[in-house]
């Protein structure tokens, strides 16, 4: 028998990814999609079948975690197998300016999703994965953070996903549902989100490399994270629903890194050696060479990063650092690419998109350049 999986948050990072994971593993994949003014689909394109081929393994249902009459009607008709939970808002900062919206799809969505499996009674056939979040640690109570350190969420979002990972814990222990939480730190790709930091550093200084912006502005770039590669965690996501019982397991690579050494990385990607120089908010990154035409655009001494207090936090989480040996002893899993190889990646492909844009700029075909951070 062919397995069903159901994606919220198919059009995401994690969701494309996981979806790709699933099709090659032989699933049919359902997944919800919201309901937009323009295409939202890009990440899913290249996997997307034509519903009017016969046996398309993938199909999208319109919805939204803020309708449970929607998920209840979706949950029924296609009866999966596995539930993986990674729609959210899912952006810190964001949520601090959204936080009720957040709250409601993060935490309440996380409940409709559980309540609509135990009213269907699928409690016994579907197993549910919950897109829990290094960011439950917050203001860190313990070094590195485990299963077992306590939470101290620091955001709307932080808090929204408590409830969420505790609601998770609690239909597993009340109903029995085989229902876990990945704890995971965070995770990106050449699909993450603009808006994020790593996206925002290996976009943006592509960008400058190529004339398409001139300065990048940052907000904390001392802030230090354990960052590894979504299609690493979409592995773990999926091993997590196949053991006999259900736990919760910390998925991270045990490496932390700083937003400052990142920005360095992808300007060592794009042939630039940059200089910090100054203090706080007047903090700067100054060009100090350029290897060959690597980088037209700019000159040394071009200041190519600027900090702006617009981009910190009201609470800030200052570290975040995971322990994955749990993952690693009782499922085996070890993260196969390294933060440094996927910095290479993402520019790559920044640069290539960069590259393009100049090109159609240069030929009179000019787009604006997005740079909403
Ligand atoms: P993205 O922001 O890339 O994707 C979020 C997905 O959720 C998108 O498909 C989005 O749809 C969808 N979504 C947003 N709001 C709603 C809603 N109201 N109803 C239904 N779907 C909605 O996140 P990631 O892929 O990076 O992360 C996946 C999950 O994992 C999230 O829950 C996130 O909080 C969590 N997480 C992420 C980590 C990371 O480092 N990436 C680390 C730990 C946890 P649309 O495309 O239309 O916007
Ligand atoms: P985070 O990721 O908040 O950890 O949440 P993000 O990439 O947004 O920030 C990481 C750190 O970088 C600092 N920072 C900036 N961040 C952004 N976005 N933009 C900036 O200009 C900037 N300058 C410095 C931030 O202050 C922060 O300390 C991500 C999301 O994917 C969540 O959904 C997920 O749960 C966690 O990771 C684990």
């Amino acid at each position: 028998m062919t397995k069903k999986a159901l994606i919220t948050g198919i059009t995401g990072q994690d969701g494309s990814y996981l979806a790709e994971f699933l099709l090659e593993k032989g699933y049919e994949v359902h997944g919800i999609k919201r309901r937009a003014s323009m295409f939202n689909t890009q990440r899913i394109d290249h996997i997307y079948e034509d519903p009017h081929t016969d046996n398309a393994r993938i199909i999208l249902h319109y919805g939204d975690l803020t309708d449970s009459s929607n998920l209840t009607r979706v949950l029924s008709e296609v009866q999966p197998d596995e539930v993986y939970n990674l729609g959210a808002q899912s952006h810190v900062a964001v949520s601090f300016e959204a936080p009720e919206y957040t709250a409601d799809v993060d935490a309440m969505g996380t409940l409709r999703l559980l309540e609509a499996i135990r009213f269907l009674g699928l409690d016994k056939r579907t197993r549910f994965y919950q897109a829990s979040t290094s960011e439950l640690y917050g203001l860190v109570q313990e070094t590195p953070q485990r299963e077992t350190t306590p939470f101290y969420p620091r955001s709307p979002y932080a808090v929204a996903k408590l409830y969420a990972y505790w609601i998770t814990v609690n239909y597993r222990e009340a109903y029995g549902i085989y229902a876990c939480n990945g704890i995971l730190f965070n995770h990106e790709s050449p699909r993450r989100g603009e808006t994020f930091v790593t996206r925002k550093i290996t976009r943006g200084l592509s960008n400058i490399a190529q004339g398409l912006e001139n300065c990048l502005y940052m907000g904390n770039i001392d802030a230090l994270r354990d960052w590894g590669h979504a299609k690493d965690y979409v592995r773990m996501q999926w091993m997590m629903l196949q053991q006999d019982h259900p736990e919760d397991f910390v998925i991270a690579t045990g490496i932390q890194y700083s937003v400052r050494e990142f920005i360095l990385w992808s300007a060592a990607e794009l042939g630039i050696t940059l200089r910090f120089e100054g203090e706080g908010v007047e903090e700067k990154a100054i060009v100090e060479a350029i290897a060959g035409d690597s980088a037209p655009a700019i000159k040394e001494g071009d200041v190519i990063v600027r900090i702006d207090p617009r981009y910190f936090r009201p609470a800030e989480v200052e570290t975040l650092l995971g322990d994955p040996a749990k993952a690693k002893e009782r499922l085996g899993w070890v993260p196969e690419i390294t933060v440094q190889q996927m910095c290479a990646e993402m520019v790559a492909e920044d640069l290539r998109a960069a590259k393009r844009h100049r090109l159609l700029r240069e030929n009179g075909l000019d787009l604006p350049v997005s740079i909403e951070t």
